[in-house]
């Protein structure tokens, strides 16, 4: 009799534990933009298949969750402006009427960056035509979507490590003032949109002088420059906490907008950090080990560094205008792929099903 007793107990207990997940499991999930809807704008970085909304699932996934967008490749010189005096702006205006239809805000990204540069670019070989590229680009692409984009990453990755200025085909052609003239010629040719100097990195002392040091420059000469975009590649373990904040408040010091734009904690092995795209490693297993799955012990470590992450920019709302994620689930992440070709990443917040990870759930919790 008691032995009956306790399986009845156990089974309705196993019922209505399987009822509880089932009704977890239908509630819609909690919009990212809306949690933070009174902090800042949460964003994220959309492929051309995602533009394309070839995966109306996802479409709506992206719909719900995030209410800024930034393009994670196709407004790249390479894409837009593929031959001389020929651009392609098929994508760029659909994602510009994605976010329209959505109610997204629209980053663009990006007007001069060293990398993705069309062919054409690369072999030029005398100033005056890369000046006149890179005059005639600025106005074309920057003009185009004036009024319509909420700000423009004008320049990305200007400067080396150690806060100098990196040596690209621009400095060498036209001079370390370049990255002044490009907000001259973006300022006129939108004034209506916000204009963002974006890095990676340059949350770490020495690149943050460098950045100071351009900012100040371009302040100097009468020029408009509205906020300054720390990337946020950072890895799990690892996230510079202290030298994350210290740069937020020495940016808005400078009465520049803080965004935080290309946000993922890598939790894969790999000995420098950044993001410098020329930089690879070559395969190797031990590289990639958890093509079979993650242990939950790093998806709660990952979810701690995110916690904290966004306890800190919670903190300084006030300086802190977006939060964007590079990619909307892991398995779209660039990570999957760099510095080592055919890895499985797991840097986002929410993983290859669109499934919530301990990380959503520990952003999340700060609001409750
Ligand atoms: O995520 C982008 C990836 O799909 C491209 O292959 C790569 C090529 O340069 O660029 C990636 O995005 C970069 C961004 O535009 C600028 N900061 C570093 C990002 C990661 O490399």
């Amino acid at each position: 009799m008691r032995n009956l007793f306790y399986v009845l107990l156990a089974s309705f207990f196993f019922l209505s534990c399987s009822a509880q997940s089932k009704n977890k499991g239908s509630q819609p999930l909690a919009g990212l933009k809306d949690v933070f809807s009174n902090d800042f704008l949460i964003g994220t970085a959309l492929s051309a298949e995602q533009i394309r909304q070839t995966n109306p699932k996802e479409s709506e996934f992206i719909r719900n969750q995030f209410n800024a967008l930034t393009a994670e490749n196709i407004m790249k010189s390479e894409i837009i402006h593929p031959e001389w005096g020929r651009y392609d702006f098929s994508l760029a205006d659909q994602i510009l009427e994605l976010s329209k239809k959505d109610n997204q805000k629209l980053i663009g990204h990006t007007l001069i960056w060293h990398s993705q540069l069309p062919a054409y670019v690369r072999q030029l070989k005398n100033a005056d035509s890369v000046k006149m590229f890179f005059e005639e680009h600025i106005h074309t692409v920057a003009s185009r979507y004036d009024g319509k984009v909420l700000g423009w990453d004008v320049v990305n990755e200007a400067l080396n490590e150690d806060g100098t200025m990196r040596k690209t085909i621009f400095l060498d052609k036209l001079g370390p003032d370049y990255v002044t003239e490009a907000f001259r010629l973006a300022q006129k040719a939108t004034p209506n949109a916000e204009l963002y100097y974006n890095d990676y990195n340059n949350e770490q002392p020495k690149k943050r002088a460098g950045c100071i040091e351009i900012i100040k420059k371009i302040q100097a000469a009468g020029v408009r420059i509205d906020g300054v975009g720390i990337q946020g590649h950072w890895h799990l373990g690892k996230v510079p906490f202290k030298d994350i904040e210290e740069s937020i408040e020495a940016y808005a010091a400078l009465g520049l907008k803080v965004m935080i734009t290309e946000l993922d904690i890598e939790v894969l092995p790999r000995n420098f950090s950044g993001a410098d795209v020329n930089q690879r490693v070559a395969s190797n297993p031990s590289l990639n080990p958890y093509a079979n799955g993650i242990p939950d012990s790093i998806l709660q470590k990952q979810a701690k560094d995110y916690e904290d992450l966004f306890r800190l920019f919670l903190k300084h709302k006030d300086k802190i205008s977006r939060v964007t994620f590079w990619g909307v689930h892991d398995g779209q992440s660039w990570l999957n792929g760099w510095p080592v070709r055919g890895r499985t990443n797991y840097p986002l917040v929410f993983d290859r099903n669109l499934q919530p990870k301990p990380s959503y759930d520990a952003i999340i919790k700060l609001k409750k």
